[in-house]
């Protein structure tokens, strides 16, 4: 269970299998986010055709809303979802930061409070894996903190001595050897933070280990450097998981540091404001030139929107707030990230990564840098 095999390397980028209990995928993938239960508008169906490996869920949002336990009585995320495929869900951390009102962090846990109600809602490491365990999901995550950006050295230094005392409390309680515990490695933008909470968390020898911290308001010119030293810190025979990050360029540039997991909000959030990811940049929908174009999206696309709808059509839709649009838009946008990944794998495996990158980038930038 859970082993990782490289079946191909290229400079840091690598193929490999990664096998959980509820079937193998290969990374590098990218995982579309499912934060309620639900990616935005895609039915599960609509997911497995567009190449879906791993979904992500997230424990804040589903313990406050329907309640861990409602979903333990389906018997987890994949009965309740009828996604059948691997799961992954976020440990709760993150999205108090960016959800919680009035938040409270103590060496105990995060006590905040709901965006639903305004009631109080405590959050440790060991009710964040209780409640993981309850949703059943494949890979859990650790209860981490997650610095703001910016954020002073010394909290940055203080974070990441506690999330690792709060991953020692994880491990302490996890009790289901049918899920994969992933490590949260921080320390801000700062290559020695990093390379403590790598010394600090590495002798826990988790499953996987992610890159946590990272955009979150930095510039790329400071993320991509923490990527660089930090994934070279991580071992080669366990995934690399770089959190919320998916921009189409962070992908490609992101996997040729050695990142074999990446989840974002991007594809459907941008999608569902009308814009289309294409190998020529972003399409902005919105504008007036696609209302007349007899083209689809993207012409080497074979998603269901590509297949069957003309720019000009789906333009219409947009004006007319049709919800076809943003569940084509964001379709289109989740099977073109799929089928990135899907040429960075093949370009890898034929020991073309560079070459293939430096054509995609050009094409993508082209006018734009
Ligand atoms: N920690 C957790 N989830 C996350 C992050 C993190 O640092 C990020 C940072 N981009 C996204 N999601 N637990
Ligand atoms: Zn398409």
């Amino acid at each position: 269970m859970f082993e990782f095999t490289v079946e191909h390397q290229q400079g840091r980028a690598r193929v490999a299998k990664f096998h959980t209990p509820r079937g193998a995928v290969t990374t590098p993938m990218f995982m579309p986010v499912g934060t309620q239960g639900t990616v935005k508008g895609i039915s599960p169906q609509e997911l497995l055709d567009i190449g879906s490996q791993m979904i992500l869920g997230n424990t804040y949002h589903l313990m406050l809303r329907p309640g861990e336990a409602l979903v333990q009585a389906h018997g987890g995320l994949p009965g309740f979802t009828a996604y059948p495929g691997p799961f992954l869900t976020d440990s709760g951390g993150f999205q108090v930061m960016s959800l919680g009102h009035m938040r409270k962090i103590t060496e105990e846990g995060v006590t905040f409070k709901s965006h639903l109600d305004g009631s109080l809602v405590h959050l440790t490491p060991e009710r964040s894996i209780q409640v993981q365990e309850a949703l059943g999901a494949d890979v859990i995550m650790a209860f981490d903190e997650c610095p703001p950006f910016p954020a002073e050295r010394e909290y940055i230094q203080h974070s990441l001595e506690r999330t690792v005392r709060w991953l020692d409390r994880c491990v302490a309680v996890k009790t289901s050897d049918r899920q994969a515990l992933f490590a949260i490695v921080q320390g801000g933008v700062h290559e020695d933070l990093r390379q403590q909470s790598v010394n600090l968390t590495l002798p826990f020898d988790t499953p996987g280990f992610a890159i946590g911290g990272l955009a979150v308001g930095e510039s790329k010119a400071e993320m991509f450097p923490a990527v660089s030293f930090t994934a070279a810190l991580l071992p080669e025979s366990k995934p690399r998981y770089l959190m919320g990050v998916g921009h189409p360029e962070d992908l490609v540039a992101g996997i040729a540091l050695g990142v074999d997991m990446f989840d974002c909000v991007y594809p459907t959030r941008t999608g569902r404001f009308g814009y289309a990811l294409t190998d020529d940049g972003r399409l902005n929908m919105n504008s007036s030139a696609p209302r007349t174009e007899l083209r689809p999206l993207d012409e080497t696309c074979d998603c269901y929107a590509c297949r069957h709808y003309t720019r000009a059509y789906l333009a219409h839709l947009i004006r007319a707030e049709e919800m076809l649009a943003p569940r084509m838009l964001s379709l289109h946008n989740l099977r073109y990230l799929h089928y990135l990944v899907e040429r960075a794998r093949t370009a890898i495996a034929e020991g073309k990564f560079h070459e293939w990158a430096t054509v995609w980038g050009e094409r993508y930038f082209k006018g734009k840098i």
